[in-house]
């Protein structure tokens, strides 16, 4: 018995003790490991991870290594080490770990966001790509659409004007017809049952990846049942069987003649690829029905979860921050007034308001360290080696909170990004990049950065975002997930005095 423990023990040791594959090589600084369990036993149970991975680097610098099961993961928390490998040695590290929770969300890496480096992964991000700039002008232009579905969240919000509320449905309600738009030109009326399924499997999604499950770390354990990823199957389910019902539909009435959305690039593509042979069985596998509904999937849920959850950071910080709303509002009132709303080329004149997004991002950034990536050849970062096959995640937590490169970092200063006049938007640091870099850098970020900006801007024309009657402050901690999500809290809508006269005015 006690032999075949030891022969069992030894035969685990054998697969999982660090291997060093070459002698002379140099590899960063490593957390204490143990064979099968690897550091897990020497990280902080407590506390947020990104902060915990920060300040470990207090003793192993900005560049480490752990091992989780039977990989290793290098930790990079210095601007420098983090652009090498983002955008000078992009190639070599933009590959995806495969974990068994993300496994099941991207149909065994499909799509975009968690796809492994490869002809699928480059096709799916280059159609993507594609389909934004579909949006760049005429009568589909994105701000068109944006500023369409803002229009009837402001005025949801009039509707409940001296009421102290939660923004996370209205503002799911407008985003989500955002991404309708942009995925298959539709929106839906706020009745609409789909609305509901949506932010029902999306709740069982999020649910599921913020519990960090241990079969991620050791595969092994997806013999057992496991609740956690129980739930994301019959998210996944959902979802996947409301947008197979919403693409069935759309292949029978599919023209290339018209291609104005992301459905159509895909099916332009797929189509393209089996009526010439040239496009050969290769690039005809790479659109399976399954590839094309993951990165609809992928597009549906990184447009949602990242723009509602910063709006929700935004306003909250506001609420924190009385004194920098007015300052907004004098410069909105100063640039644009009440005859008109809001449009993207305001952004060049609202820098105070640009500047409190940029550190809303600084601050909280919604992905605190990336999404994972992996070496797929052997490489380097700095003086260290870095096997093949390692990953490799990217601390921005600590590239956006690093002493040296911003003052007082812990504090919620706009003005930061602002110069001495106030009146021109700067770069204060390179130690900054809430999209991340390089070819794995967020596709929507020109998306997000004008949604965020019109939200903003067109709430703080019309409203005045005030603590609710109890005096309950938004706690600013957040809670990590796959976003750096915020807790839930309420806030006062008032329709400012002046919108009031202005529109008085207007109509008498
Ligand atoms: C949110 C929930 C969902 O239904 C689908 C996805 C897939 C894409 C994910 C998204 C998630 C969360 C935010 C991500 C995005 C891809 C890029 C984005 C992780 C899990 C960020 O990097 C912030």
């Amino acid at each position: 018995m006690w032999e075949l423990l030891a022969l069992l023990l030894l035969i685990l040791a054998y697969f999982f003790w660090p291997t060093v594959k070459s002698p002379g090589a140099k590899y960063p600084k490593s957390l204490p490991s143990l064979p099968v369990v690897g550091s897990l036993p020497f990280l902080p149970r407590n506390g947020h991870p990104h902060v915990n991975f920060f300040k470990l680097q207090e003793k192993y610098g900005p560049i480490y290594s752990m091992r989780m099961g039977s990989k290793t993961t290098v930790m990079i928390g210095h601007h420098q080490l983090a652009k090498e490998a983002l955008i000078k040695k992009g190639k070599d590290f933009s590959g995806r770990p495969q974990v068994m929770s993300l496994d099941i969300l991207s149909d065994k890496q499909k799509g975009v966001a968690f796809a492994d480096y490869g002809a699928a992964w480059q096709l799916h991000r280059k159609l993507v790509l594609a389909t934004f700039t579909l949006f760049k002008d005429g009568n589909q232009k994105l701000e068109n659409i944006l500023c369409q579905e803002i229009s009837s969240f402001c005025d949801f919000l009039a509707t409940q004007n001296g009421q102290s509320i939660d923004l996370s449905l209205p503002l799911f309600l407008a985003v989500t017809n955002i991404i309708c738009f942009i995925c298959f030109n539709t929106s839906y009326k706020n009745e609409h049952p789909i609305l509901n399924t949506i932010r029902r499997y999306n709740e069982g999604i999020m649910n599921s990846l913020g519990k960090s499950s241990m079969v991620d770390v050791f595969p092994i354990l997806k013999i057992f049942p496991n609740k956690t990823l129980e739930t994301m199957r019959n998210a996944v389910k959902i979802r996947n069987d409301m947008l197979n019902e919403i693409y069935e539909k759309y292949k029978k009435n599919f023209s290339s003649d018209s291609v104005t959305n992301l459905m159509d690039i895909l099916l332009q593509a797929k189509m393209n690829t089996s009526n010439n042979n040239t496009g050969s069985d290769q690039d005809s596998k790479l659109l399976s029905d399954r590839h094309i509904l993951a990165t609809i999937g992928d597009i549906f849920g990184a447009g949602l979860e990242t723009t509602t959850s910063v709006v929700k950071w935004t306003v909250a910080f506001l609420l924190h921050n009385p004194q920098l709303q007015k300052k907004i509002q004098e410069e909105i009132d100063q640039n644009v007034g009440f005859s008109r709303t809001p449009t993207i080329s305001d952004r060049n004149h609202l820098v105070l308001l640009e500047a409190t997004i940029r550190e809303v991002l600084r601050i909280r950034p919604v992905a605190p360290t990336l999404i994972p990536h992996q070496a797929i050849v052997d490489s380097s970062i700095g003086e260290f080696t870095i096997d093949k096959g390692t990953h490799v995640v990217v601390n921005l937590w600590a590239l956006h909170h690093n002493e040296k490169e911003w003052h007082r970092p812990d504090q919620f200063i706009p003005e930061r990004f602002l110069d001495p006049t106030r009146s021109q938007l700067i770069s204060p640091s390179l130690s900054y990049m809430p999209f991340g870099a390089g070819p794995r850098s967020c596709v929507g970020e020109n998306m997000a950065r004008q949604a965020l900006f019109l939200f903003m801007s067109w709430m703080l024309q019309r409203f005045d975002l005030e603590v609710p009657d109890d005096g309950q402050l938004p706690a600013l901690e957040g809670i990590p997930n796959v976003v750096f999500l915020i807790d839930s809290y309420k806030v006062k809508i008032k329709v400012r005095q002046a919108w009031k006269e202005a529109q008085g005015e207007g109509s008498a």
